[in-house]
């Protein structure tokens, strides 16, 4: 029988380890795309997941952009502002059909992905999977969680989710839905109530409920966000937004989201596809989103060189 193609996976963050790691551990094989020749040279080849039961060690063959060989499938987990500018480096390495598999924070770049790439089934996901690097090669599982994925465009509806084995059967708990951009949106809906304010405060997630002034200040974007939402007929939870924030918030205390880590490490912020994401969105129905407006710019003020989504 012959092998599975390759899955090669754009963006080798925590996220794009996690799945490369279990894929290769499914015996698929799997090439990360590495963004700079100086990257490729200290990547060392490999890398290790450490979880409760131990560590494992998974050869992972990295390449570059510019390699030729054909890219029958991906899975890009780069951070929203980087999805676009990487994907177009590898666009012409794309075999026809190769199904697109986007898997970050916010939204924006779905949708143009999506309608760029109109001729390739393209998906996204959301995942609340708790992965971090330990230095080096290190991956650490820390939290398990669940992803979704589901389709994007037309031609990723018609394929269904045949393209996306072996993603929704590995030991990853995953699931197919055709209805992803509720997912999306949840997750967004989620991140734009906790992640700007604990990067602005330099905060735990649990602060956020604890903190009188920090839960007056989540209620108020929850709020906005409900009412944007209203206005574009978007569905978001069963129960009031707050009551879902304030639970993830309690739920992960003592975590620093991944918009505080990238403050804190001196990186450009998702911002621009979260809060930035529903004040563009609130602009075109002539809705004005004051406390989103305002987490945007004192976020980006706290990194001046934030790249637009
Ligand atoms: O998704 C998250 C993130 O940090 O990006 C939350 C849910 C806020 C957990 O930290």
């Amino acid at each position: 029988m012959a092998a599975p193609p390759c899955w090669h996976i754009l963006g080798f963050g925590a996220i794009g380890r996690l799945w490369a790691c279990h894929l290769a551990r499914a015996g698929v094989s799997v090439s990360p795309v590495l963004h700079s020749a100086e990257r490729l040279r200290t990547y060392p080849g490999h890398v290790t997941l450490c979880t409760d039961a131990g560590e494992a060690h998974f050869t992972l063959p990295g390449e570059l952009a510019t390699a030729n060989t054909p890219i029958q499938q991906l899975l890009v987990a780069t951070k929203s502002y980087a999805t676009e500018a990487a994907l177009a480096g590898v666009a012409q390495r794309l075999a026809p059909k190769a199904p697109i598999v986007l898997l970050h924070n916010g939204l924006g770049p779905q949708q143009r992905v999506a309608d760029a790439f109109a001729e390739h089934p393209v998906y996204a996901g959301t995942t609340t999977e708790g992965a971090y690097r330990d230095g080096g090669e290190r991956l650490v599982h820390a939290g398990r969680g669940s992803s979704f994925f589901g389709p994007l465009n037309a031609r990723a509806r018609e394929t269904g989710e045949a393209a996306l084995e072996p993603l929704l059967t590995l030991p990853l708990e995953a699931h197919y839905d055709p209805a992803i951009l509720h997912r999306l949106w949840q997750k967004l809906a989620i991140n734009a109530a906790i992640n700007g304010l604990t990067a602005v405060h330099d905060c735990a997630n649990g602060e956020l409920a604890r903190h009188p002034e920090y839960r007056e200040a989540m209620a108020q974007l929850c709020q906005e966000t409900e009412e944007l939402a209203c206005r574009l007929g978007q569905p978001l939870f069963e129960t009031p937004l707050f009551d879902q924030a304030l639970k993830v918030a309690e739920a992960t205390a003592r975590n620093y989201s991944s918009m505080l880590q990238d403050v804190r490490g001196g990186r450009p912020t998702e911002i621009d596809a979260i809060n930035g994401y529903l004040c563009r969105e609130a602009e075109r129905q002539g809705l004005a989103l004051p406390a989103h407006q305002r987490l945007l710019e004192a976020v980006r003020a706290r990194h001046p060189n934030h790249h637009g989504d």
